[in-house]
């Protein structure tokens, strides 16, 4: 057998044509599982490649039109309000100078039990969110939500939505949900003074005591401050407040809260208080 020696410059242009004979994915598309009406990211990243790179996203071995979708010529597929016709098989091709790379494929699922709502206060208010919190406050048989959050610049705060039914829910912006900005991070449904109706505790972050909003009936609620009346003995209520919760304890209302342990109401308010809570 008879070899060959080729020139030391030939075996160079070859090793340099094997290390960039196309660009190398660094980070695969994953496999992706989203609501109808959300939207669906796939990412890759290209870990070597001779510049300029290119992409072309696939979608059940068709390629997607870059002009109905730009995203699918870049390395971040976006799938915007998606529907069942986009659940499938998507890949992407990735080319630069030296060749291309078709990645894996990953498979996305649309899931038709929920619909992401994209429309309606609860969608567009952009609270900067901490916590949400369903409860049927005024007794109609629909869960109304409570989104607790802050901002201290924009006013993304806390915000109570009243559920008009079939997916449709408005902000409630009267008394004390008027431009309610404290720095609430979360809340707790409960029916506290047994006349049939959800009232509302929402603890504060920082030094601050807790809101508690007692549901006045037919929509109202009216803001009375957790002070120290609520504890026997009293308590300081300096300190930042966690996620709060009722309960019931040996025939009294008491609320807890992760920081503090647990409390009475005071007498003066609920009658069934008791300081053995
Ligand atoms: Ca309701
Ligand atoms: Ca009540």
């Amino acid at each position: 057998m008879k070899i060959v020696r080729l020139p030391a410059a030939l075996w160079l242009a070859f090793a340099g044509y094997g290390a960039l004979a196309q660009p190398e994915i660094g980070v695969q598309p994953a496999d992706t599982s989203v609501s109808l009406g959300a939207t669906a990211i796939l990412t890759v990243s290209v870990r070597v490649a001779a510049s300029p790179l290119t992409y072309q996203w696939w979608f059940n071995d068709t390629a997607l039109d870059p002009v109905a979708n730009p995203s699918a010529a870049q390395g971040r597929l976006s799938l915007t309000n998606v529907t069942l016709g986009n659940a499938g098989a998507y890949y992407v091709v990735v080319s630069d100078t030296s060749g291309s790379s078709k990645s894996r494929t990953a498979t996305l699922d649309v899931d038709p039990q929920f619909t992401k709502m994209n429309e309606g206060p609860v969608a567009t208010d952009r609270v900067l969110s901490w916590s949400g919190h369903f409860g049927d406050y005024d007794g109609d048989g629909l869960m109304d939500l409570v989104v607790t959050g802050y901002h201290q610049t924009t006013g993304k705060n806390t915000r109570l939505y009243h559920n008009e039914g079939e997916g449709r829910f408005t902000a409630v912006t009267s008394g004390p949900w008027e431009n309610l900005t404290d720095r609430v991070v979360f809340g707790a449904w409960a029916d506290t003074d047994n006349d049939g109706d959800l009232d509302l505790l929402l603890s504060v972050n920082e030094a601050l005591a807790p809101i508690y909003m007692r549901n006045e009936g037919g929509g109202e609620f009216s803001r009375l401050p957790v002070d120290q009346n609520w504890f026997q003995p009293p308590v300081s209520l300096a300190g930042q407040s966690g996620n709060p919760a009722w309960g019931t304890w040996t025939m009294t209302a008491c609320w807890m809260e992760s920081c503090r342990g647990r409390a009475p109401f005071p007498s003066e308010t609920w009658g069934t208080a008791s300081s053995t809570c």
